[in-house]
Protein backbone atom coordinates (compact mmCIF):
# COMPACT_ATOMS: atom_id res chain seq x y z
CA UNK A 1 0.00 0.00 0.00
CA UNK A 2 1.67 2.98 -0.94
CA UNK A 3 0.32 6.80 -0.89
CA UNK A 4 -0.30 8.43 -4.28
CA UNK A 5 -1.85 11.74 -3.20
CA UNK A 6 1.23 14.57 -3.26
CA UNK A 7 -0.70 16.93 -0.98
CA UNK A 8 -1.39 14.04 1.72
CA UNK A 9 2.60 12.80 1.20
CA UNK A 10 3.58 16.46 2.18
CA UNK A 11 0.86 17.07 5.08
CA UNK A 12 2.87 13.62 6.39
CA UNK A 13 5.66 15.24 6.22
CA UNK A 14 5.28 19.00 7.69
CA UNK A 15 3.46 16.56 10.78
CA UNK A 16 6.31 14.31 11.11
CA UNK A 17 8.67 17.78 10.71
CA UNK A 18 6.92 18.80 13.82
CA UNK A 19 6.37 15.95 16.22
CA UNK A 20 9.39 14.12 15.75
CA UNK A 21 8.21 10.39 15.74
CA UNK A 22 10.88 7.10 15.19
CA UNK A 23 8.78 5.45 13.48
CA UNK A 24 5.59 6.41 10.75
CA UNK A 25 3.08 3.82 10.30
CA UNK A 26 0.59 3.96 7.65
CA UNK A 27 -2.25 1.66 8.81
CA UNK A 28 -4.26 -0.14 6.19
CA UNK A 29 -6.84 -1.31 8.43
CA UNK A 30 -6.66 -4.86 8.05
CA UNK A 31 -7.29 -7.87 10.62
CA UNK A 32 -4.33 -8.79 10.85
CA UNK A 33 -2.72 -5.57 11.27
CA UNK A 34 -5.42 -5.19 13.94
CA UNK A 35 -4.54 -7.95 16.03
CA UNK A 36 -1.21 -7.18 16.07
CA UNK A 37 -1.18 -3.63 16.86
CA UNK A 38 -3.83 -4.87 19.66
CA UNK A 39 -1.18 -7.18 20.67
CA UNK A 40 1.13 -4.20 20.98
CA UNK A 41 -1.17 -2.03 23.20
CA UNK A 42 -1.69 -5.36 25.87
CA UNK A 43 2.03 -5.36 25.96
CA UNK A 44 2.15 -1.84 26.61
CA UNK A 45 -0.74 -1.71 28.91
CA UNK A 46 -3.05 0.39 27.02
CA UNK A 47 -5.71 -1.98 26.94
CA UNK A 48 -6.38 -5.03 29.55
CA UNK A 49 -7.59 -8.32 28.45
CA UNK A 50 -11.04 -9.77 29.18
CA UNK A 51 -11.77 -13.52 29.73
CA UNK A 52 -12.41 -14.69 26.10
CA UNK A 53 -14.77 -16.91 26.96
CA UNK A 54 -17.70 -14.51 27.50
CA UNK A 55 -16.09 -11.30 26.15
CA UNK A 56 -14.18 -12.42 22.99
CA UNK A 57 -12.53 -10.09 21.32
CA UNK A 58 -13.00 -7.55 23.71
CA UNK A 59 -10.61 -5.02 25.76
CA UNK A 60 -10.56 -3.07 28.55
CA UNK A 61 -8.85 0.35 28.85
CA UNK A 62 -8.89 2.91 31.29
CA UNK A 63 -8.41 6.63 30.61
CA UNK A 64 -6.57 9.26 32.37
CA UNK A 65 -8.55 10.15 35.43
CA UNK A 66 -8.65 13.69 34.38
CA UNK A 67 -9.51 12.71 30.70
CA UNK A 68 -12.80 11.26 30.73
CA UNK A 69 -15.37 13.00 28.42
CA UNK A 70 -15.63 15.78 25.78
CA UNK A 71 -13.89 18.95 27.35
CA UNK A 72 -16.28 22.01 25.37
CA UNK A 73 -14.05 24.49 27.57
CA UNK A 74 -10.78 23.32 25.79
CA UNK A 75 -12.62 22.99 22.14
CA UNK A 76 -11.99 25.94 19.71
CA UNK A 77 -13.62 26.93 16.73
CA UNK A 78 -10.49 29.09 14.58
CA UNK A 79 -12.02 30.88 11.34
CA UNK A 80 -10.41 33.66 10.49
CA UNK A 81 -12.87 36.40 12.07
CA UNK A 82 -14.38 35.82 15.69
CA UNK A 83 -18.22 36.74 13.94
CA UNK A 84 -18.08 33.61 12.42
CA UNK A 85 -17.83 31.56 14.72
CA UNK A 86 -20.38 32.74 16.58
CA UNK A 87 -21.16 33.66 20.17
CA UNK A 88 -21.87 29.50 21.15
CA UNK A 89 -18.35 28.41 20.40
CA UNK A 90 -14.88 29.38 21.79
CA UNK A 91 -12.56 31.16 19.36
CA UNK A 92 -8.99 31.81 18.62
CA UNK A 93 -7.49 32.99 15.24
CA UNK A 94 -6.39 30.26 13.35
CA UNK A 95 -2.51 31.82 13.29
CA UNK A 96 -2.15 32.63 16.58
CA UNK A 97 -3.80 29.34 17.80
CA UNK A 98 -1.51 27.30 15.95
CA UNK A 99 1.37 29.85 17.39
CA UNK A 100 0.23 28.92 20.44
CA UNK A 101 -0.05 25.02 20.77
CA UNK A 102 2.99 24.46 18.49
CA UNK A 103 5.48 24.19 21.81
CA UNK A 104 3.15 21.02 22.87
CA UNK A 105 3.53 19.45 19.14
CA UNK A 106 6.63 19.97 18.93
CA UNK A 107 8.80 16.67 19.24
CA UNK A 108 5.72 15.48 21.20
CA UNK A 109 6.05 11.92 19.33
CA UNK A 110 10.38 11.33 19.80
CA UNK A 111 10.68 7.93 20.87
CA UNK A 112 7.29 6.94 19.30
CA UNK A 113 5.40 5.91 16.47
CA UNK A 114 3.28 8.42 14.27
CA UNK A 115 -0.01 6.39 13.19
CA UNK A 116 -1.19 7.53 10.22
CA UNK A 117 -4.93 6.38 9.54
CA UNK A 118 -6.90 7.44 6.06
CA UNK A 119 -10.17 6.49 6.88
CA UNK A 120 -13.85 7.07 5.37
CA UNK A 121 -16.79 8.65 7.01
CA UNK A 122 -20.05 7.66 5.22
CA UNK A 123 -20.43 4.24 2.92
CA UNK A 124 -17.76 3.19 0.68
CA UNK A 125 -18.96 4.44 -2.66
CA UNK A 126 -21.59 6.16 -1.34
CA UNK A 127 -21.43 9.87 -3.00
CA UNK A 128 -22.12 11.64 0.12
CA UNK A 129 -18.58 9.74 1.63
CA UNK A 130 -15.99 11.71 2.99
CA UNK A 131 -12.54 11.29 3.39
CA UNK A 132 -10.09 12.06 6.19
CA UNK A 133 -6.76 11.27 7.37
CA UNK A 134 -5.85 11.75 11.17
CA UNK A 135 -2.23 10.92 12.26
CA UNK A 136 -1.80 10.05 16.41
CA UNK A 137 0.49 8.53 18.77
CA UNK A 138 -2.00 6.72 20.59
CA UNK A 139 -2.72 3.20 19.47
CA UNK A 140 -5.98 3.15 21.90
CA UNK A 141 -6.99 5.87 19.27
CA UNK A 142 -5.53 3.54 16.48
CA UNK A 143 -8.10 0.33 17.41
CA UNK A 144 -10.90 2.66 18.43
CA UNK A 145 -10.75 4.45 14.87
CA UNK A 146 -10.31 1.02 12.57
CA UNK A 147 -14.52 0.15 14.41
CA UNK A 148 -15.48 3.65 14.17
CA UNK A 149 -14.90 4.18 10.58
CA UNK A 150 -13.78 2.38 7.43
CA UNK A 151 -10.59 2.67 8.13
CA UNK A 152 -7.03 2.41 5.78
CA UNK A 153 -7.13 0.79 2.20
CA UNK A 154 -10.31 1.55 1.52
CA UNK A 155 -9.71 5.09 2.39
CA UNK A 156 -6.49 5.57 0.63
CA UNK A 157 -8.37 4.34 -2.88
CA UNK A 158 -11.11 6.76 -2.98
CA UNK A 159 -8.31 9.65 -2.43
CA UNK A 160 -6.78 8.73 -5.48
CA UNK A 161 -4.05 11.24 -6.11
CA UNK A 162 -5.74 14.21 -5.43
CA UNK A 163 -9.31 14.20 -3.68
CA UNK A 164 -9.69 16.54 -0.97
CA UNK A 165 -9.46 15.09 3.22
CA UNK A 166 -9.88 16.62 6.36
CA UNK A 167 -6.45 16.17 8.36
CA UNK A 168 -6.45 15.53 11.65
CA UNK A 169 -3.44 16.41 14.02
CA UNK A 170 -3.33 14.56 17.24
CA UNK A 171 -1.49 13.76 19.91
CA UNK A 172 -1.93 12.46 23.47
CA UNK A 173 0.46 15.60 24.45
CA UNK A 174 0.86 15.30 28.52
CA UNK A 175 -2.84 14.92 29.00
CA UNK A 176 -2.58 17.72 31.88
CA UNK A 177 -6.07 19.39 31.22
CA UNK A 178 -4.13 22.83 31.15
CA UNK A 179 -2.58 21.34 27.87
CA UNK A 180 -5.32 19.96 26.17
CA UNK A 181 -6.26 21.77 22.66
CA UNK A 182 -8.92 20.66 20.50
CA UNK A 183 -8.77 23.06 17.59
CA UNK A 184 -10.62 23.33 14.69
CA UNK A 185 -10.08 25.34 11.20
CA UNK A 186 -13.02 24.90 8.84
CA UNK A 187 -11.71 26.88 6.30
CA UNK A 188 -8.59 24.85 6.01
CA UNK A 189 -10.56 21.63 6.45
CA UNK A 190 -8.14 20.98 9.65
CA UNK A 191 -8.24 19.36 13.20
CA UNK A 192 -5.50 19.85 15.46
CA UNK A 193 -6.22 18.02 18.75
CA UNK A 194 -3.65 17.80 21.74
CA UNK A 195 -3.70 16.65 25.67
CA UNK A 196 -6.55 13.82 25.19
CA UNK A 197 -7.00 10.59 24.37
CA UNK A 198 -10.69 10.32 25.29
CA UNK A 199 -13.65 9.74 22.98
CA UNK A 200 -14.35 13.24 20.80
CA UNK A 201 -11.28 14.89 21.44
CA UNK A 202 -9.29 11.82 20.18
CA UNK A 203 -11.34 10.10 17.66
CA UNK A 204 -10.89 12.79 15.01
CA UNK A 205 -13.26 11.20 12.77
CA UNK A 206 -16.52 11.70 14.77
CA UNK A 207 -17.54 15.03 16.41
CA UNK A 208 -14.37 16.97 15.04
CA UNK A 209 -14.70 16.02 11.89
CA UNK A 210 -17.86 14.35 10.93
CA UNK A 211 -20.24 17.55 13.14
CA UNK A 212 -17.48 20.55 13.53
CA UNK A 213 -16.10 20.24 10.22
CA UNK A 214 -18.80 18.57 7.68
CA UNK A 215 -21.44 21.01 9.52
CA UNK A 216 -19.36 24.01 7.93
CA UNK A 217 -19.19 22.40 4.74
CA UNK A 218 -22.65 21.36 4.57
CA UNK A 219 -23.67 25.07 4.72
CA UNK A 220 -21.49 26.28 1.99
CA UNK A 221 -22.40 22.98 -0.10
CA UNK A 222 -26.18 22.54 0.40
CA UNK A 223 -26.72 19.46 2.78
CA UNK A 224 -26.79 19.34 6.51
CA UNK A 225 -24.46 17.41 9.29
CA UNK A 226 -26.22 16.90 12.13
CA UNK A 227 -25.91 15.21 15.76
CA UNK A 228 -29.07 12.68 15.08
CA UNK A 229 -29.25 9.25 15.17
CA UNK A 230 -31.22 7.64 12.42
CA UNK A 231 -34.07 4.98 12.78
CA UNK A 232 -36.37 2.86 10.45
CA UNK A 233 -39.60 2.32 12.20
CA UNK A 234 -41.91 -0.57 11.19
CA UNK A 235 -45.54 -0.86 11.31
CA UNK A 236 -48.19 -4.04 10.84
CA UNK A 237 -48.47 -3.21 7.09
CA UNK A 238 -44.79 -3.53 6.86
CA UNK A 239 -44.06 -0.22 5.69
CA UNK A 240 -40.89 1.00 7.20
CA UNK A 241 -40.97 5.30 8.12
CA UNK A 242 -37.33 6.46 8.59
CA UNK A 243 -37.05 9.29 11.26
CA UNK A 244 -33.87 11.13 12.32
CA UNK A 245 -33.69 12.79 16.26
CA UNK A 246 -31.59 14.96 17.41
CA UNK A 247 -30.96 14.49 21.31
CA UNK A 248 -27.74 16.24 23.18
CA UNK A 249 -25.38 13.81 24.66
CA UNK A 250 -26.06 11.30 26.61
CA UNK A 251 -29.81 11.65 26.38
CA UNK A 252 -31.01 8.89 24.55
CA UNK A 253 -30.20 8.53 21.28
CA UNK A 254 -28.52 5.12 21.26
CA UNK A 255 -31.04 3.88 23.24
CA UNK A 256 -33.75 4.75 20.89
CA UNK A 257 -32.07 3.51 17.67
CA UNK A 258 -31.52 0.65 19.11
CA UNK A 259 -35.20 0.09 20.51
CA UNK A 260 -36.08 -3.14 21.37
CA UNK A 261 -39.90 -3.05 20.54
CA UNK A 262 -42.66 -4.54 23.07
CA UNK A 263 -44.77 -4.72 20.19
CA UNK A 264 -42.89 -6.76 18.06
CA UNK A 265 -46.29 -9.48 17.92
CA UNK A 266 -48.26 -6.51 16.63
CA UNK A 267 -46.11 -5.47 14.08
CA UNK A 268 -44.04 -2.73 15.17
CA UNK A 269 -40.16 -2.50 15.77
CA UNK A 270 -37.51 -0.45 14.72
CA UNK A 271 -34.75 -0.68 12.75
CA UNK A 272 -31.20 1.24 13.43
CA UNK A 273 -28.97 2.94 10.83
CA UNK A 274 -27.12 5.52 13.00
CA UNK A 275 -27.05 5.94 16.62
CA UNK A 276 -25.09 9.45 16.47
CA UNK A 277 -24.49 11.36 13.89
CA UNK A 278 -26.68 11.89 10.39
CA UNK A 279 -25.64 13.47 7.20
CA UNK A 280 -28.46 14.59 5.08
CA UNK A 281 -28.77 15.59 1.44
CA UNK A 282 -31.71 16.46 -0.32
CA UNK A 283 -32.75 13.53 -2.78
CA UNK A 284 -33.56 13.99 -6.44
CA UNK A 285 -36.71 13.41 -5.42
CA UNK A 286 -37.20 16.17 -3.30
CA UNK A 287 -37.05 14.25 0.10
CA UNK A 288 -34.43 14.43 2.55
CA UNK A 289 -31.86 11.03 2.79
CA UNK A 290 -30.01 10.61 5.91
CA UNK A 291 -26.76 8.74 6.20
CA UNK A 292 -24.95 7.43 8.84
CA UNK A 293 -21.36 8.55 8.22
CA UNK A 294 -20.10 6.43 11.41
CA UNK A 295 -18.87 2.66 11.16
CA UNK A 296 -19.40 2.12 14.96
CA UNK A 297 -21.08 2.98 18.12
CA UNK A 298 -19.17 4.55 20.18
CA UNK A 299 -21.93 4.34 23.45
CA UNK A 300 -22.54 5.32 27.24
CA UNK A 301 -22.51 1.96 29.37
CA UNK A 302 -24.16 3.13 32.68
CA UNK A 303 -27.33 2.31 32.50
CA UNK A 304 -27.37 0.16 29.47
CA UNK A 305 -28.92 -3.18 30.86
CA UNK A 306 -31.29 -6.39 29.14
CA UNK A 307 -34.01 -4.25 30.55
CA UNK A 308 -33.44 -1.30 29.01
CA UNK A 309 -31.08 -1.80 25.73
CA UNK A 310 -30.74 -5.39 24.61
CA UNK A 311 -29.42 -4.77 21.13
CA UNK A 312 -26.94 -2.70 22.72
CA UNK A 313 -25.98 -5.39 25.24
CA UNK A 314 -26.02 -8.17 22.38
CA UNK A 315 -23.99 -5.78 19.97
CA UNK A 316 -20.63 -5.44 22.81
CA UNK A 317 -20.55 -9.21 23.12
CA UNK A 318 -17.37 -9.81 20.54
CA UNK A 319 -14.98 -7.16 18.72
CA UNK A 320 -15.38 -4.59 21.45
CA UNK A 321 -13.60 -1.91 23.38
CA UNK A 322 -14.85 -1.33 27.08
CA UNK A 323 -13.53 2.36 28.24
CA UNK A 324 -13.68 3.29 31.63
CA UNK A 325 -16.48 0.62 33.49
CA UNK A 326 -15.42 -1.87 36.07
CA UNK A 327 -12.80 -4.47 35.50
CA UNK A 328 -14.03 -7.36 37.56
CA UNK A 329 -11.25 -9.49 38.29
CA UNK A 330 -12.55 -13.09 36.43
CA UNK A 331 -12.31 -11.02 33.33
CA UNK A 332 -15.32 -9.13 33.08
CA UNK A 333 -16.90 -5.55 32.60
CA UNK A 334 -19.95 -3.94 34.75
CA UNK A 335 -21.60 -0.90 35.13
CA UNK A 336 -23.86 0.76 37.04
CA UNK A 337 -27.37 0.10 35.76
CA UNK A 338 -26.55 -2.60 33.95
CA UNK A 339 -28.99 -5.19 36.22
CA UNK A 340 -26.83 -8.37 37.11
CA UNK A 341 -25.09 -8.42 40.16
CA UNK A 342 -21.73 -7.01 40.37
CA UNK A 343 -18.63 -9.19 39.95
CA UNK A 344 -17.79 -9.67 44.17
CA UNK A 345 -14.32 -8.25 43.79
CA UNK A 346 -12.45 -5.86 40.51
CA UNK A 347 -11.03 -2.56 40.01
CA UNK A 348 -12.77 0.59 38.94
CA UNK A 349 -12.55 2.94 36.55
CA UNK A 350 -9.55 4.97 38.66
CA UNK A 351 -7.40 1.49 38.75
CA UNK A 352 -8.50 1.39 42.49
CA UNK A 353 -9.56 -2.36 44.09
CA UNK A 354 -13.73 -2.18 44.41
CA UNK A 355 -15.95 -4.39 46.01
CA UNK A 356 -20.20 -4.14 45.64
CA UNK A 357 -20.78 -1.70 48.44
CA UNK A 358 -17.95 0.08 48.79
CA UNK A 359 -19.25 3.33 48.38
CA UNK A 360 -17.84 4.37 45.18
CA UNK A 361 -19.15 3.82 41.39
CA UNK A 362 -17.30 0.88 39.58
CA UNK A 363 -18.11 2.76 35.90
CA UNK A 364 -17.37 6.14 35.62
CA UNK A 365 -21.03 7.95 34.00
CA UNK A 366 -19.68 8.71 31.10
CA UNK A 367 -17.90 5.39 30.87
CA UNK A 368 -18.45 3.96 26.94
CA UNK A 369 -18.49 0.79 24.63
CA UNK A 370 -16.97 0.85 21.22
CA UNK A 371 -18.43 -2.16 18.75
CA UNK A 372 -19.17 -2.34 15.22
CA UNK A 373 -22.47 -1.23 14.11
CA UNK A 374 -22.54 -4.61 12.12
CA UNK A 375 -23.10 -6.85 15.45
CA UNK A 376 -26.07 -4.58 15.79
CA UNK A 377 -29.32 -7.02 15.98
CA UNK A 378 -31.64 -4.51 14.74
CA UNK A 379 -29.88 -3.03 11.77
CA UNK A 380 -31.76 -1.96 8.98
CA UNK A 381 -30.52 -3.28 5.70
CA UNK A 382 -30.33 -0.09 4.19
CA UNK A 383 -27.67 1.30 6.80
CA UNK A 384 -24.86 1.30 4.43
CA UNK A 385 -26.90 2.05 1.24
CA UNK A 386 -25.07 4.45 -0.89
CA UNK A 387 -28.24 7.37 -1.04
CA UNK A 388 -29.20 6.60 2.37
CA UNK A 389 -32.72 6.60 3.87
CA UNK A 390 -35.51 9.06 3.16
CA UNK A 391 -36.81 10.84 6.55
CA UNK A 392 -40.25 11.37 6.98
CA UNK A 393 -39.71 12.92 10.48
CA UNK A 394 -37.29 14.54 12.08
CA UNK A 395 -37.08 14.65 15.94
CA UNK A 396 -36.14 16.95 19.02
CA UNK A 397 -35.64 15.96 22.35
CA UNK A 398 -33.91 16.49 25.52
CA UNK A 399 -34.22 15.70 29.02
CA UNK A 400 -36.73 18.07 30.87
CA UNK A 401 -38.16 17.14 34.43
CA UNK A 402 -41.23 19.59 33.79
CA UNK A 403 -42.64 21.55 30.96
CA UNK A 404 -41.73 19.68 27.28
CA UNK A 405 -44.94 17.10 26.70
CA UNK A 406 -43.91 13.53 25.93
CA UNK A 407 -44.74 14.16 22.26
CA UNK A 408 -45.39 17.51 19.80
CA UNK A 409 -45.75 17.49 16.20
CA UNK A 410 -44.79 21.30 14.79
CA UNK A 411 -46.93 23.04 12.43
CA UNK A 412 -44.48 23.45 9.68
CA UNK A 413 -41.21 22.78 8.81
CA UNK A 414 -40.27 26.48 10.00
CA UNK A 415 -41.87 26.00 13.17
CA UNK A 416 -40.05 22.99 13.66
CA UNK A 417 -36.63 24.61 13.26
CA UNK A 418 -37.62 26.89 16.12
CA UNK A 419 -38.12 23.96 18.07
CA UNK A 420 -34.77 22.67 18.08
CA UNK A 421 -33.25 26.14 17.84
CA UNK A 422 -35.08 26.21 21.00
CA UNK A 423 -35.00 23.23 22.78
CA UNK A 424 -32.73 22.93 26.28
CA UNK A 425 -32.04 20.06 28.22
CA UNK A 426 -30.75 18.84 31.68
CA UNK A 427 -26.85 19.14 31.60
CA UNK A 428 -25.20 15.30 32.09
CA UNK A 429 -21.60 13.61 32.52
CA UNK A 430 -21.22 13.26 28.57
CA UNK A 431 -19.50 16.87 29.16
CA UNK A 432 -17.36 18.96 31.44
CA UNK A 433 -20.16 21.05 33.82
CA UNK A 434 -22.50 20.64 36.39
CA UNK A 435 -24.65 17.71 35.53
CA UNK A 436 -28.33 18.54 35.93
CA UNK A 437 -28.41 22.43 35.17
CA UNK A 438 -31.06 23.46 32.15
CA UNK A 439 -28.73 24.99 29.28
CA UNK A 440 -30.40 25.75 25.70
CA UNK A 441 -28.67 23.28 23.33
CA UNK A 442 -30.21 24.72 19.45
CA UNK A 443 -30.87 21.15 17.16
CA UNK A 444 -28.27 19.14 19.74
CA UNK A 445 -25.38 21.00 18.33
CA UNK A 446 -24.54 23.36 21.06
CA UNK A 447 -21.07 21.88 20.89
CA UNK A 448 -20.77 20.62 17.66
CA UNK A 449 -21.98 23.69 15.42
CA UNK A 450 -18.46 24.45 13.17
CA UNK A 451 -19.61 27.89 12.74
CA UNK A 452 -22.21 30.78 13.62
CA UNK A 453 -24.85 29.38 15.33
CA UNK A 454 -27.31 32.08 13.45
CA UNK A 455 -26.07 31.31 10.09
CA UNK A 456 -26.40 27.71 11.02
CA UNK A 457 -30.15 28.21 11.82
CA UNK A 458 -30.85 30.44 8.43
CA UNK A 459 -29.18 27.39 6.35
CA UNK A 460 -31.90 25.46 8.12
CA UNK A 461 -34.33 26.98 7.16
CA UNK A 462 -33.17 27.61 3.74
CA UNK A 463 -33.07 24.06 3.45
CA UNK A 464 -36.63 23.95 4.23
CA UNK A 465 -36.98 26.03 0.93
CA UNK A 466 -35.25 23.82 -0.75
CA UNK A 467 -36.53 19.89 0.23
CA UNK A 468 -40.13 20.09 -1.95
CA UNK A 469 -41.14 17.01 0.54
CA UNK A 470 -39.73 18.29 3.66
CA UNK A 471 -40.17 15.88 6.71
CA UNK A 472 -42.42 16.90 9.84
CA UNK A 473 -40.90 17.74 12.91
CA UNK A 474 -41.89 16.68 16.74
CA UNK A 475 -40.72 16.92 20.05
CA UNK A 476 -40.02 14.12 22.61
CA UNK A 477 -39.47 14.64 26.30
CA UNK A 478 -39.06 11.08 27.67
CA UNK A 479 -37.80 12.35 31.10
CA UNK A 480 -40.64 14.39 32.47
CA UNK A 481 -40.96 13.81 36.15
CA UNK A 482 -44.41 13.77 38.34
CA UNK A 483 -43.80 15.86 41.79
CA UNK A 484 -41.65 13.17 44.01
CA UNK A 485 -39.15 13.30 40.89
CA UNK A 486 -40.05 9.82 39.28
CA UNK A 487 -40.32 9.72 35.92
CA UNK A 488 -43.31 9.53 34.87
CA UNK A 489 -42.93 7.47 31.08
CA UNK A 490 -41.37 4.45 31.66
CA UNK A 491 -39.40 5.18 28.21
CA UNK A 492 -36.95 2.95 26.37
CA UNK A 493 -38.70 0.01 24.62
CA UNK A 494 -42.13 1.71 25.61
CA UNK A 495 -41.01 4.99 23.20
CA UNK A 496 -42.00 2.67 20.07
CA UNK A 497 -45.43 4.10 21.01
CA UNK A 498 -44.34 7.74 20.62
CA UNK A 499 -42.81 6.60 17.55
CA UNK A 500 -46.03 4.92 16.18
CA UNK A 501 -47.84 8.02 16.31
CA UNK A 502 -45.14 10.06 14.63
CA UNK A 503 -45.28 7.64 11.57
CA UNK A 504 -49.12 7.95 11.66
CA UNK A 505 -48.81 11.92 11.82
CA UNK A 506 -46.26 11.70 8.88
CA UNK A 507 -49.43 10.26 6.66
CA UNK A 508 -51.69 12.79 8.45
CA UNK A 509 -53.45 10.13 10.21
CA UNK A 510 -53.02 9.95 13.99
CA UNK A 511 -55.15 11.17 16.90
CA UNK A 512 -53.68 14.41 17.81
CA UNK A 513 -55.36 17.78 19.06
CA UNK A 514 -54.01 21.85 18.22
CA UNK A 515 -52.33 23.40 20.96
CA UNK A 516 -50.50 27.00 20.99
CA UNK A 517 -47.03 24.96 20.98
CA UNK A 518 -48.41 22.44 18.18
CA UNK A 519 -50.25 19.03 17.74
CA UNK A 520 -50.03 16.88 21.14
CA UNK A 521 -51.68 13.17 20.86
CA UNK A 522 -55.05 12.98 22.03
CA UNK A 523 -55.87 10.65 25.24
CA UNK A 524 -56.64 7.64 23.01
CA UNK A 525 -53.97 8.58 20.06
CA UNK A 526 -51.41 6.90 21.88
CA UNK A 527 -51.07 3.15 21.66
CA UNK A 528 -50.87 2.08 25.24
CA UNK A 529 -52.42 -1.14 26.20
CA UNK A 530 -49.97 -3.46 28.03
CA UNK A 531 -48.00 -0.19 29.10
CA UNK A 532 -48.40 0.86 32.95
CA UNK A 533 -49.00 4.44 32.46
CA UNK A 534 -52.03 5.81 34.99
CA UNK A 535 -54.41 7.98 33.46
CA UNK A 536 -53.11 10.32 35.69
CA UNK A 537 -50.01 9.79 34.80
CA UNK A 538 -50.55 10.28 31.39
CA UNK A 539 -52.38 13.75 31.57
CA UNK A 540 -49.45 14.77 33.19
CA UNK A 541 -47.40 13.43 30.39
CA UNK A 542 -49.46 15.19 28.07
CA UNK A 543 -49.90 18.78 30.02
CA UNK A 544 -49.38 21.79 28.73
CA UNK A 545 -49.21 24.36 31.83
CA UNK A 546 -49.41 27.95 30.74
CA UNK A 547 -47.52 29.51 33.90
CA UNK A 548 -44.46 27.24 32.69
CA UNK A 549 -44.65 28.37 29.37
CA UNK A 550 -45.24 31.89 29.93
CA UNK A 551 -41.53 30.93 31.90
CA UNK A 552 -40.68 28.99 29.35
CA UNK A 553 -41.04 32.10 26.43
CA UNK A 554 -39.26 34.66 28.82
CA UNK A 555 -36.29 32.10 28.39
CA UNK A 556 -36.43 31.90 24.89
CA UNK A 557 -36.60 35.80 24.59
CA UNK A 558 -33.61 36.05 26.61
CA UNK A 559 -31.89 33.22 24.60
CA UNK A 560 -32.81 34.64 21.05
CA UNK A 561 -31.77 38.29 22.49
CA UNK A 562 -28.50 37.55 22.63
CA UNK A 563 -27.99 36.72 19.39
CA UNK A 564 -29.01 40.50 18.44
CA UNK A 565 -29.26 41.25 14.66
CA UNK A 566 -27.79 38.32 13.25
CA UNK A 567 -30.79 35.93 14.23
CA UNK A 568 -32.55 34.94 11.36
CA UNK A 569 -35.98 36.48 10.81
CA UNK A 570 -37.89 33.23 10.35
CA UNK A 571 -37.31 32.51 13.98
CA UNK A 572 -38.20 35.39 15.33
CA UNK A 573 -41.34 35.27 13.47
CA UNK A 574 -41.71 32.11 15.24
CA UNK A 575 -41.31 33.34 18.48
CA UNK A 576 -44.19 36.07 18.00
CA UNK A 577 -46.33 32.97 16.90
CA UNK A 578 -45.75 31.61 19.32
CA UNK A 579 -46.33 34.22 22.03
CA UNK A 580 -49.70 34.95 20.53
CA UNK A 581 -50.97 31.19 20.24
CA UNK A 582 -50.10 30.89 23.64
CA UNK A 583 -51.86 34.39 24.54
CA UNK A 584 -55.55 33.54 23.12
P1 LIG B 1 -24.25 10.24 23.39
O1 LIG B 1 -23.59 8.99 22.94
O2 LIG B 1 -23.52 10.93 24.49
O3 LIG B 1 -24.56 11.17 22.27
O4 LIG B 1 -25.62 9.80 24.15
P2 LIG B 1 -27.02 9.26 23.60
O5 LIG B 1 -27.90 10.40 23.23
O6 LIG B 1 -26.81 8.21 22.59
O7 LIG B 1 -27.66 8.63 24.93
P3 LIG B 1 -27.88 7.09 25.35
O8 LIG B 1 -28.87 6.40 24.48
O9 LIG B 1 -26.57 6.45 25.50
O10 LIG B 1 -28.56 7.28 26.78
C1 LIG B 1 -27.93 7.99 27.81
C2 LIG B 1 -28.54 7.64 29.13
O11 LIG B 1 -29.96 7.92 29.12
C3 LIG B 1 -28.40 6.18 29.50
O12 LIG B 1 -28.04 6.06 30.86
C4 LIG B 1 -29.78 5.60 29.28
O13 LIG B 1 -30.04 4.52 30.10
C5 LIG B 1 -30.70 6.80 29.54
N1 LIG B 1 -31.94 6.71 28.72
C6 LIG B 1 -32.02 6.49 27.39
N2 LIG B 1 -33.30 6.42 26.97
C7 LIG B 1 -34.08 6.62 28.07
C8 LIG B 1 -35.50 6.65 28.28
O14 LIG B 1 -36.32 6.49 27.38
N3 LIG B 1 -35.91 6.90 29.56
C9 LIG B 1 -35.02 7.09 30.58
N4 LIG B 1 -35.51 7.32 31.78
N5 LIG B 1 -33.68 7.05 30.42
C10 LIG B 1 -33.20 6.82 29.18
C1 LIG C 1 -21.30 12.75 22.77
O1 LIG C 1 -20.79 13.28 23.78
O2 LIG C 1 -22.26 13.27 22.15
C2 LIG C 1 -20.78 11.46 22.28
C3 LIG C 1 -19.53 10.96 22.87
O3 LIG C 1 -21.36 10.87 21.39
S1 LIG C 1 -18.12 11.70 22.18
O4 LIG C 1 -17.66 10.89 21.07
O5 LIG C 1 -17.09 11.73 23.24
O6 LIG C 1 -18.42 13.03 21.72
MN1 LIG D 1 -23.29 12.00 20.76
Amino acid sequence: MEIQHEGLKAWIAEAAGITKPDRIYLCDGSAEEDARLKKEAIATGVFHTLDEQKWPGCLYHRSHPKDVARTEGRTFICTKTKRDAGPMNNWMDPAEAKAMVMPLFDGCMKGRTMYVMPYVMGPIGSPYSRVGVEVTDSLYVVISMRIMTRMGKAALEMLGTDKPFVKGFHSLGDLEPENKYILHFPEEDAIWSIGSGYGGNALLGKKCHSLRIASFQAKNEGWMAEHMLILGMEAPDGEVTYMAAAFPSACGKTNLAMLESPLKEQGYRVWTVGDDIAWLNVGPDGRLWAMNPENGFFGVAPGTSANTNPNALNTVTKNSLFTNVLQGKNGEVWWEGMDVPPPSDGTDWLGNPWTPGNGVNGAHPNSRFTAPVSQCPTLSPKWQDPQGVPISAIIFGGRRARLAPLVYQSYDWNHGVYVGATMASEQTAAAEGKVGVVRRDPMAMLPFCGYHICDYLAHWIDMGQKISHPPKVFHVNWFRKDANGKFLWPGFGENIRVLAWIAERTKNAGKAVETPIGYIPTKDGLMLEGVNVSDGALEQLLAIDPADWKQELAEHKEFLAKFGEDLPKGIMEQYEKLVSRLEK
